[in-house]
């Protein structure tokens, strides 16, 4: 009689289900969970804090298409995850959380931990359920798995009674589950596609969008090859930067506001009209734009604007139908127009006053002379991960991406914390390619701190993540030591200190040190370019470059405050 645990069933069946990551934390009563994943042929990594354990497993199912698992204990160890599967959720990422619970027996009895996880899980995922023996485990994992990933992806929970981690059944008493299959694919209605064609076709200022949704649906061929046949300019949302590469010659980014402001008809592919794109309404929009959506959800088609056409279904599949049809029609959109000529004007502007900025010779960098050099140095195929206000906004606009699912921010939630896991998780996932890739973490001082001991992770399994720490001393805006030492003698700092401000010239260098990997403290232009060149060519260790730039640095002025507010 051969037996198993229910440890090995959630293992198996994970591994069964082509799950290849797992990052948690592990205590009672998950423990034995970790190491029959590893037994079962699933990296194990261990993190610092649950919260960035959910953001790296649902980096893993945002680059990868599977979602990666996250293991965590009971109670606050649950809690702790719960940030990352809202984030994961609002990203329509796939992330599966494995949670362990109080045993049974002892339910409502005041356990050690516990707490009502399937239900607390509810609200921040898809699916939460709880299998009711061991026998049951396989069919949860694989209805937990197929969920996170068909229809819209997003985050799902499954509870494991703390005492049917070490029970054990008859493995030929267990009935085995077959991996789900992919998701199915659907085609958008044809009618809608001839429509959309139509107001393409007539369309005096027509913009592409490409949303991350394009990127996830790995829609990056066709959707070149859209670009191309139809000669429209695009747009692309943070993280849809990279599907077709920023420096294409029909990329209009630099001239956002403009080209969101004046397109006439939009083709919005995998994004949604939330605040992210200023809801598709005016000031930002015209009134009277004609939007075309594609989704893969039914229930997006509407949202904020009603869409002059709804192609509902697999993104990839319907940019293949646009193909088809523009193709059969033989039309391209001319380059030649006004539009274009306006754009292109417009994208030149910005872009001098940018580097006017990058170059302006002073004592202090300002964010612009920073990421100026970095993005000269940076390997093209590296993958950017980025979080903070003024460091992610402007790191956005300078550093381009050439491929997809090559950018990772803090995403549609504006999730603080999400760095360093989702480094931890790319570079993971890089290492097991056979052409590994960079990957690089741009930080604000302040979204450093969120998830700052995963550093400690990086180090332990040796991931030659390289984060580059834009210190300004503080959020969106610090003081300078000097100041920070008068203001101190002015009362007690808890009165007198700005709200915004972190302690000047902390040495996150040294947080790295600390744990065995490169720190590099960097004041200077020469001292940016020679710290990055070094780490870049170290693929043995972590860096951490702590640029000090002047805390008064601010954004260059912005025709738009960045954030849609109702008229208070
Ligand atoms: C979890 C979470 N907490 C708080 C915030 C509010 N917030 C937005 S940006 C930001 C940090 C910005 O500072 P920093 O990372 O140093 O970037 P900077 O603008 O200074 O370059 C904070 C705390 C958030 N978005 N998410
Ligand atoms: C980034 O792309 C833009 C075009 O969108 C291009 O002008 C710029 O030179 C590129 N930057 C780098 C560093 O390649
Ligand atoms: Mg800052």
């Amino acid at each position: 009689m051969v037996e198993v645990t229910g440890a090995q069933l959630v293992a198996e069946s994970l591994k069964a289900q082509k799950v290849e990551y797992m990052f948690g934390i592990v205590g009672v009563p998950v423990i034995e969970v970790a190491m029959a994943a590893q037994a079962a042929g699933i990296k194990y990594v261990g993190m610092r804090n649950e919260q960035a354990a959910c953001y790296a497993a649902s980096a893993v199912g945002y680059m990868t298409g599977r979602p990666g698992a996250c293991l965590v204990v009971s109670g606050p160890g649950l809690i702790h995850a719960l940030g990352g599967m809202a984030n994961a959720n609002m990203n329509c990422w796939p992330v599966i959380v494995i949670g362990g619970s109080s045993d049974r027996n002892q339910e409502t009895a005041g356990a050690f931990q516990e707490f009502p996880q399937v239900e607390a899980c509810r609200l921040y995922s898809k699916f939460s359920a709880r299998p009711s023996s061991l026998e049951a485990i396989p069919s949860v994992m694989e209805k937990a798995v197929r969920t996170s990933i068909y229809g819209r992806p997003g985050a799902v929970y499954v509870d494991i009674a703390g005492d049917m981690v070490n029970a054990k059944v008859e493995r030929t008493k267990v009935r085995g589950v077959s991996c789900c299959s992919p998701p199915p694919v659907s085609l958008a209605d044809h009618t809608a596609v001839t429509e959309a064609v139509a107001l393409l076709k007539a369309a005096k200022a027509p913009l592409v969008i490409i949303g991350k949704g394009a990127a996830y649906g790995r829609a990056e061929a066709v959707l070149r090859e859209f670009v191309e046949t139809s000669g429209l300019l695009f747009l692309p949302t943070p993280m849809g930067k990279g599907v077709v590469p920023d420096d294409h010659p029909n990329c209009v980014s630099a001239a956002r506001s403009r080209a969101l402001l004046q397109a006439d008809v939009v083709l919005l592919l995998g994004a949604r009209l939330n605040w992210i794109l200023h809801f598709g309404l005016p000031p930002r929009f015209n009134p009277n734009v004609k939007i075309i959506q594609v989704d893969l959800c039914a229930e997006e088609m509407g949202n904020n604007v009603r869409p002059a056409a709804a192609l509902l279904g697999d993104i990839k599949a319907v940019v293949s139908q646009l193909v088809a049809l523009i193709k059969k029609d033989g039309w391209k959109y001319p380059s030649n127009t006004e539009w274009w000529s306006m754009l292109r004007e417009k994208a030149a502007a910005n872009t001098k006053i940018s580097k006017a900025l990058a170059l302006r010779a002073t004592p202090q960098m300002n964010y612009y002379t920073v990421f100026h050099h970095i993005s000269e140095l940076l390997p093209h195929d590296c993958i950017i991960v980025s979080e903070g206000a003024n460091t992610m906004d402007v790191g956005r606009t300078m550093l381009n991406n050439s491929l997809p699912r090559h950018r990772l921010d803090a995403g549609t939630f504006g999730t603080m914390g999400v760095g360093l896991g989702f480094a931890v998780a790319a570079a993971a996932v890089e290492r097991s390619r056979e052409k590994g890739r960079r990957v690089v973490c741009v930080e604000g001082d302040s979204a450093f701190g969120f998830s700052g001991m995963e550093v400690e992770t990086m180090c332990r399994y040796n991931l030659p993540v390289v984060i580059i720490v834009v210190n300004n001393n503080g959020i969106y805006s610090g003081v300078d030591a000097e100041t920070w030492k008068e203001m101190a003698k002015l009362g007690d700092l808890t009165s007198v200190a700005p709200p915004v401000s972190l302690l000047p010239e902390a040495r996150y260098d040294e947080v790295m040190t600390a744990f065995g990997g490169r720190g590099f403290l960097v004041r200077t232009v020469e001292e940016l370019r020679s710290a990055l060149q070094t780490s870049l060519s170290d693929w043995e260790n972590p860096s951490l470059l702590n640029v000090l730039i002047d805390p008064s640095s601010d954004r260059k002025q912005q025709e738009f405050p960045w954030l849609t507010r109702s008229n208070l």
